[in-house]
């Protein structure tokens, strides 16, 4: 077997990036910055997948782990259809109180790193796109402009009965869900009556939240579309997810897999670190800005 002495750093961050960029992805993933900078550099596509991890920082509960609790539910658990079904105002507390507490808040400079680099590669004819699961839109507000959410929105509704989607920014979304939604275990449900819920404007229907619970597909649109950058991206970026919910979960390892490099940024590892050939420990709100260069 060959022994390959490096004579000067450059040189050997010369060869790991063109490592990188040939594709292999070593079992254990790389931390080194510079490194990943220089793939960076020589990146024409990329793709950011952001979960709820970037969204930590301006103040906002992630799904899972201690944060992701709201009352005494997990919030997978009212994330679902069975769950409005057996009780729409239940959920649409939970909702509620979610709008009221993003309305409040700001992107953090990890999304604004992405916006940033967006448009600095875009006048340099290259390309970032952000797919994100977050339903925040705090992606939007940054400034990011190549932006497909997978999960939908928070401030969109879908009538249960004509199907119409609506914006919808209003607080309360309804006057029986003013002062509604606190997260305190201890607050009882409010048991609002399904017709002071958030009702269609056209025909009357109960108004369910515009968001892909589980066990429900995702908009095919959007899918596809996710899956041509998937496809065409020479490099990916996976922020602040816990790489467990499908099909955001596979996405990044089918990249890996086509021998792309890929880079996860988060405070712990994940299900997916294994895949990737870089992952870089810590806040994203630090540790983005400076992989990005922004
Ligand atoms: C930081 C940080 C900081 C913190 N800096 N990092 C294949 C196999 C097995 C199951 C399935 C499968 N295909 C489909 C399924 C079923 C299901 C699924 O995936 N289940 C798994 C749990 C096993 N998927 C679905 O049902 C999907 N539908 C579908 O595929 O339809 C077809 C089908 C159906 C059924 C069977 C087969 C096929 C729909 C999924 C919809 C997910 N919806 C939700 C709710 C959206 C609305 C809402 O928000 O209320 O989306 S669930 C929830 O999880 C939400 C999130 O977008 C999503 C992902 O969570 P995310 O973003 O990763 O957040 P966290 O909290 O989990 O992680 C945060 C991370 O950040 C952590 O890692 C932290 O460490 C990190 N972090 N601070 C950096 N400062
Ligand atoms: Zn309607």
């Amino acid at each position: 077997m060959a022994f390959c002495v490096f004579t000067t750093r450059s040189a050997f961050l010369r060869r790991m990036a063109t490592a990188s960029l040939a594709g292999k992805v070593r079992k254990q993933p790389s931390s080194d910055m510079a490194v990943f900078r220089t793939v960076f550099q020589n990146a024409k596509h990329v793709v950011a997948l952001t979960g709820a991890g970037i969204s930590a920082e301006s103040g906002i509960p992630t799904f899972r782990g201690s944060g992701g609790l709201w009352r005494k539910y997990n919030a997978q658990d009212i994330a679902t259809p069975g769950a409005f079904l057996a009780n729409p105002s239940l959920v649409w507390e939970f909702y509620s109180y979610r709008r009221d507490l993003v309305l409040s808040k700001k992107p953090n400079p990890a999304h604004h790193a992405l916006a940033k680099a967006e448009a600095q590669l875009e006048a340099e004819g290259r390309r970032l796109v952000v797919i994100t699961q977050n339903i925040d839109e705090l992606h939007r507000d940054a400034g990011t402009k190549n932006l497909l959410e997978l999960h939908g929105t928070l401030f969109r509704t879908r009538c249960t009965n004509c199907g119409i989607i609506s914006e919808n920014r209003a607080s309360p979304i309804s006057p029986a869900l003013a002062g509604k939604g606190a997260p305190d275990p201890e607050v009882p449900d409010a048991r609002i009556p399904e017709q002071e819920l958030p009702r269609c404007s056209k025909c009357a229907g109960l108004l369910r939240p515009h968001v892909v619970w589980f066990g429900e597909s995702l908009d095919p649109d959007i899918l596809n579309s996710a899956q041509k950058e998937l496809d065409k991206c020479d490099l990916c970026l996976v922020i602040g997810t816990s790489s467990v919910v499908y099909p955001a979960a596979m996405f990044a390892p089918g990249v890996a897999d086509r021998g792309v490099p890929v880079a996860e940024f988060n405070i712990e590892s994940t299900p997916g670190t294994e895949n990737f050939g870089f992952h870089f420990e810590g806040f994203c709100g630090s540790t983005l800005p400076k992989a990005l260069g922004v």
